[in-house]
């Protein structure tokens, strides 16, 4: 019997068509989010799980179940954080959870960048002005931004991502600083003309542009506050492309309100999608709506990715993207 898999949103066609061919699947064509109830059920009803960021698996989904009443066995998350899945409760559950890293480190560098260029060169609210028929010709005064080529550029978090983002950073020629829980070692600073600072502080207050390529999760929640934005060049500008529980959003608004800052760039968000309305009247910031892996290419790779997850596990093999243990 071919095991039950459950996918929670609509998935590209073509990854569609490959899981239904494996899998027993039931799929999501009308793609609105399961509601925690309808998820806590799915626990009792198939092998797998397929998640996304907007199912919200926190400990209330899984309370109370017994071990030996839950029918899955593996969480495969289309998606490379996770912070959106209680990992003790599903490891107490005996349940394994993957995730698909490396396919969208480079589109979600790509709109770091994206975003750092538009926040720099004012680019959201250009089209604004022109859209809107105020656009009155060029001038010299006219809508000046902040040059980006040869500024320092600081990299929270030196994974995959933070590397990618680095590597495009190195193409304008950036000082490139970063700062990681762990070590880097020397040989992959030098790779990508990196250099390691030991603490956030200095990483804020040295940088012209900080972007956040950090897990999200309780450990960074509020990870970038009042104090750190405090540190940062009036002249600095945030971005986001990692989760948007990593920067308190009441502290964001307020520097940027008072110019303390002079700019973020945001594709993620606390409360993703009902986010913070003070945002929205804010022209020094860049606005998307979590757009990291959106191109064809990978969100396609991401869905095989966590085909091949969930195929090993149920051959009986090492899943290649655990990130979490039973045991
Ligand atoms: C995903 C992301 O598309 O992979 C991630 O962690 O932030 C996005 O790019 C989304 O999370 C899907 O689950």
């Amino acid at each position: 019997m071919k095991p039950s898999v459950l996918v929670t949103r609509k998935w590209p066609t073509s990854v569609e068509k490959k899981l239904a061919e494996l899998f027993d699947v039931t799929l999501n064509s009308v793609d609105e989010p399961l509601s925690q109830a309808q998820m806590r059920n799915a626990l009792f009803d198939h092998d797998a799980i397929l998640t996304t960021v907007t199912d919200k698996l926190d400990a209330s989904v899984f309370d109370g179940i017994k071990p030996s009443e839950v029918k899955t066995r593996i969480i495969g998350n289309y998606g490379v954080g996770f912070s959106h899945i209680d990992l003790a409760s599903a490891k107490r559950l005996g349940i394994v959870v993957t995730n698909t890293p490396d396919v969208l480190s480079e589109c979600t560098a790509d709109i770091a960048v994206m975003l750092m260029l538009m926040a720099a060169r004012r680019a959201g609210e250009g089209e604004r002005e022109l859209r809107n028929g105020e656009w009155t010709g060029w001038r010299p005064t006219h809508m000046i931004g902040h040059k980006v080529s040869q500024k320092t550029f600081g990299i929270v978090g030196f994974g995959r991502i933070g590397k990618a983002a680095a590597q495009r950073a190195r193409g304008f020629d950036m000082d490139i600083k970063v700062y990681n829980r762990s070590r880097i070692a020397q040989a992959v600073l030098d790779e990508y003309g990196a250099t390691q600072l030991d603490s956030l502080d200095d990483l804020f207050s040295q940088s012209d542009f900080v972007s956040l390529h950090c897990p999200g999760g309780a450990e960074n929640t509020h990870l970038v506050n009042q104090r750190l934005l405090g540190l940062m060049k009036s002249s600095g500008f945030l971005i986001n492309t990692a989760r948007g529980e990593v920067v308190d959003d009441e502290a964001l608004i307020s520097v940027l309100k008072n110019n303390q800052i002079a700019g973020a760039g945001l594709d993620v968000f606390n409360n993703e999608p009902l986010i913070n309305k003070a945002y929205l009247a804010l022209d020094n910031v860049v606005l998307l709506p979590h757009l990291g892996s959106a191109t064809e290419t990978t969100r396609d790779s991401m869905g095989y990715r966590v085909i091949d997850n969930i195929s090993a596990f149920f051959r009986e093999l090492p899943p290649p993207d655990l990130v979490s243990l039973t045991k």
